[in-house]
């Protein structure tokens, strides 16, 4: 069997503005189990990217370990990856985005490789705000060895072979805003014209993006009495409010009611438009978004949407006042600025 997508495509494809079609977006064939959710994440990583008319070589794909962190060998197979340890991709990202601040990090995961032994990292990418896109495939359990619970799984919940999960679960949106994060959000991998727009909205903003997507794993956790089943999520799932992303060399033509509606001009100048359909919610609060998630949670329902956003904190590198220009295009008067200055700056630190 070939994992090679064939080449030939239809000459009336559309393409974007740099004469990409989504194909070109695309990786190899995917493994995983017919409809794991993951794949319709991948698929909407692909759209996002190709309608944004992202060159693929700008971005570098990040993973750790677990069906969710495979999916970049299926999207983005002319962008930059490295798939890393369990649970270590934060670290790696970080060492990447010092040494190239050009590249869009785009990283992906899975609630075990995130939220257990993951969170250090998580946690302290989030906390340095970090420049990325973090994406958690969230299925409450470990796919790739066979669907044990994990620390997202909700308590009262059961896999297909497990019993109830006796523990409290951790809401990795609800952590991310405790940590600080500047931009969270969460999706579901069936509803693609949520998550397309909420990825595009992440890419924009400078410092750490959290996009957390359930993504039901069908082999292991889709049954009846698990809250992370195609069927549980339909069910309970309720956006907070839509999200229409334009990027700026877009003409905008999106027009909602007064009052209904919130545009925001993001650093680059795109435009995220935002219709609120929970009254009880301030996306720009971040007490707010932190009562509606608990709110949200004490009903049995699953919050979906941006869920908060702030443009205004500094990242990784406007914190640690970083070189502009990629590591690897320093030249040694770059590095090596004399004689005069070294002695300045050893002067200063006696
Ligand atoms: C250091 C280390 N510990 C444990 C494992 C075994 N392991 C591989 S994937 C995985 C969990 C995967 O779960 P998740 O991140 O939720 O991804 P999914 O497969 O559900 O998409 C575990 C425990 C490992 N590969 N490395
Ligand atoms: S085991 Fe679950 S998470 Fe892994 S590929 Fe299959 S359905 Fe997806």
């Amino acid at each position: 069997m070939s994992f090679i997508n064939p080449r030939f495509r239809h000459p009336d494809l559309p393409i974007n503005e740099l004469g990409y079609t989504k194909a070109d977006y695309e990786g190899t064939i995917s493994t995983l189990c017919a409809g794991c959710g993951h794949d319709s994440i991948s698929g909407s990583i692909i759209r996002a990217v190709h309608e944004l008319s992202i060159p693929p070589h700008m971005i570098a794909k990040m993973s750790g370990i677990g069906c969710s962190s495979k999916t970049p060998a299926y999207f983005l197979g002319r962008s930059h990856g490295f798939n890393s340890v369990h649970g270590r991709m934060p670290s790696v990202a970080t060492g990447a985005a010092m040494a190239n601040r050009d590249l869009i990090y785009m990283g992906v995961s899975g609630d075990g490789d995130t939220a257990s032994i993951g969170m250090g990292q998580f946690a302290h990418a989030i906390r340095r705000n970090l420049n990325m896109v973090y994406i958690i495939m969230n299925n409450g359990c470990y796919g790739l060895t066979k669907g044990q619970d994990s620390a997202t799984a909700d308590q009262g919940s059961a896999s297909k072979k497990g019993e109830a999960n006796p523990f409290s679960s951790i809401d990795l949106c609800a952590t991310a805003l405790n940590l600080g994060a500047t931009f969270v959000s969460r999706s579901f991998s069936g509803d693609k014209e949520q998550l397309v727009p909420l990825i595009k909205a992440a890419i924009s903003p400078r410092g750490f993006a959290l996009v957390d997507v359930i993504s039901p794993c069908v082999t292991f956790n889709n049954n009846a009495g698990s809250t992370k089943s195609y069927e549980f999520v339909r069910e309970h799932a309720e956006a907070t409010g839509t999200v229409d992303f334009v990027p700026m060399r877009e003409e905008i033509t999106a027009h909602y009611a007064p009052g209904e509606s919130t545009e925001v001009t993001m650093h680059d100048g795109s435009v995220l438009h935002l219709r609120k359909l929970d009254d009880n919610l301030d996306p720009f609060e971040r007490h707010s978004a932190m009562s509606a998630i608990e709110r949200f949670r004490s009903e049995g329902k699953v919050m979906t949407g941006l869920i908060y956003l702030d443009r205004t904190a500094a990242d990784l590198h406007e914190v640690l006042d970083t070189v502009h220009k990629p590591l690897n295009t320093l030249a040694e008067g770059d590095l090596c600025p004399g004689n005069r200055v070294l002695e300045n700056i050893n002067a200063s630190l006696r």
